[in-house]
């Protein structure tokens, strides 16, 4: 099923707003999906290089390849960094929703879930570990309502703020593809979607460029 009626907003070049793209049925389809995801790939909480220190964000990936972070870095491997098992496949509500609003770059490879708790944030960074930057990462929000922010490709420029909302799908692409960004809080309690509360967001990636 896609969602070729949803309304796209340009927010920021090469930022696209999908707003409400998943209906609260269709959002919870996902979340059905994840949990069998979060089965067969435990949620791991990974550490930043160097210092170890624990993110606040949990993980997990699907597709081929997967992201991970530890004190020897930042990297992609198709296998988890606990399991030592294979990713779990991409669902195809996943592969459509790229064929949807990404259909010109190559398939995706990487669907990287993180989960904040109503405390977790993260801090303002750039998404530079792929081998190419030329498809979009694709960004799902499910749960509680996040405060985002993105800035240029310098960490000085100046940055702007919008919520993602449950439901809600972004493309960040041509000039927004090595923007600066984070997530600096969350509205605890904003959504009913998790029984525990808190979010998901998923962000769909290209990892290698064209063989
Ligand atoms: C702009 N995730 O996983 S999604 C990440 O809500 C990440 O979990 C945030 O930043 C989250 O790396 C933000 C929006 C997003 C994701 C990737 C981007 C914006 C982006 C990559 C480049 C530019
Ligand atoms: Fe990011």
């Amino acid at each position: 099923m896609t969602h070729a009626g949803t309304q796209a907003i340009t927010v920021l070049p090469g930022v696209i707003h999908y707003p409400g793209y998943y209906d609260a049925d269709a959002c919870r389809a996902l979340v059905d999906q994840l949990r069998k995801i979060a089965e067969a790939a435990p949620f791991f909480t990974p550490t930043m290089p160097k210092t170890d220190k624990p993110f606040s964000v949990r993980m997990t990936n699907c597709g081929s390849l997967g992201w991970v972070s530890d004190r020897t870095g930042y990297r992609y491997q198709p296998d988890h960094p606990v399991t030592g098992r294979p990713w779990p496949p991409m669902p195809s509500e996943l592969t459509a929703l790229w064929q949807d609003v990404a259909a010109d770059a190559l398939p995706p490879e990487a669907c990287l879930v993180n989960y904040y708790e109503p405390t977790a944030r993260m801090g303002l960074h750039q998404d530079r570990d792929e081998q190419t930057f030329d498809a979009p990462v694709v960004s799902v929000s499910l749960g509680d309502t996040a405060l985002f922010r993105i800035g240029g490709t310098e960490r000085r420029d100046p940055t702007r703020s919008f919520r993602l909302q449950s439901g809600d799908v972004l493309v960040f692409g041509g000039p927004a593809r090595l923007a600066f960004h984070g997530i600096d809080r969350l509205y605890a309690g904003s959504s009913t979607l998790l029984d525990k509360g808190g979010r998901l967001n998923l962000t769909l990636r290209r990892v290698t460029p064209k063989p």
